[in-house]
C-alpha cells in the first residue's frame, strides 16, 4: 500500500454517523484534515442506491488524489474502477478477488485472530484491517476487541501493512501505534465530531509524530 505522506489514516464512511455534515462534505473535511484513503461502507444501501453515493466519491476523492475502497463488493469496485475493495472474513476469498481486480488495485482484508491473520500470509494482500482493537459502538456484530495486548502479538506474525481499527480515537491512537500498526482506520473518531477536518488533523499530527518517533 503506497502512502502519501509516510502515514496511514483510513477513514471509513457511515452516513448515519456523518448524518449532521452530510456524507461527501464529512469525506472531504477528513480528507482536508490529512486522511488519506477512504473506505465506502454503507451497509444499510442497496446497491441501486449505493452506485451514485459511490460515483460522486470517486469524483470528489480523484480531485484530491485520494484512493476509494469498496467496503464488501468486488463487484462494485470494478464496475466504478474504483481504486480497491475491502474484504470481510465472509466476502469472497482474497484470491478470487484478486483474479478479478488484478494486480494494481488495493485489496484489504479484515482480521481478528491468529488463525485468519496466518492465512493472509500466503496472499499479497495491501494491508490487513486488524480489530476490534477497542470496544466499538460503530460495528454492532464485530468480534470481542482483542485489545493492546492481542495487537501486539498479532503484529508478530504478519509482513503486511497493518491498520487498527475499532474505538480508536485521539486519546489511544499512539498506543496502538506503539503497539505495532502501521496506522489506524476510523469511523466515529472523524465522522461524529462536529469538526471532521479537526478531528483528522489531530490524528494525522499523531500518526507523523509516533512514525518519526520510532
Ligand atoms: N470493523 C471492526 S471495528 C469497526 C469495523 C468496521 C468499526 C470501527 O468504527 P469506530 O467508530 O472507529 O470504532
Ligand atoms: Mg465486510
Amino acid at each position: 500500500l503506497k502512502s502519501n505522506n509516510n502515514y496511514y489514516l483510513q477513514f471509513i464512511t457511515d452516513r448515519v454517523i456523518c448524518a449532521s455534515h452530510g456524507l461527501e462534505k464529512a469525506v472531504e473535511l477528513a480528507i482536508q484534515g490529512g486522511v488519506n484513503i477512504v473506505q465506502l461502507r454503507e451497509k444499510h444501501l442497496t446497491t441501486n442506491e449505493l452506485l451514485p453515493v459511490a460515483r460522486r466519491l470517486k469524483s470528489l476523492l480523484q480531485y484530491y488524489k485520494v484512493p476509494l475502497i469498496i467496503n464488501d463488493r468486488v463487484d462494485l469496485a470494478l464496475m466504478l474502477d474504483a481504486d480497491g475493495v475491502h474484504l470481510g472474513q465472509t466476502d469472497m476469498p482474497y484470491p478470487h478477488a484478486r483474479k478479478l481486480l488484478g494486480k494494481e488495485k488495493i485489496i484489504g482484508l479484515s482480521v481478528s485472530n491468529r488463525e485468519q491473520i496466518e492465512r493472509a500470509e500466503a496472499w499479497d494482500v495491501n494491508y490487513l484491517g486488524i480489530g476490534p482493537i477497542f470496544k466499538t459502538n460503530t460495528k454492532l456484530d464485530a468480534d470481542k476487541a482483542i485489545g493492546l495486548a492481542g495487537l501486539q502479538q498479532l503484529r508478530r506474525l504478519s509482513r503486511h501493512v497493518l491498520l487498527a481499527i475499532g474505538g480508536i480515537d485521539a486519546q489511544n491512537a499512539h498506543t496502538v501505534l506503539q503497539a505495532g500498526a502501521d496506522g489506524i482506520a476510523v469511523v466515529s473518531a472523524i465522522g461524529a465530531t462536529a469538526n471532521p477536518q479537526q478531528a483528522a488533523q489531530q490524528l494525522t499530527h499523531i500518526l507523523q509524530q509516533v512514525k518519526t518517533d520510532v
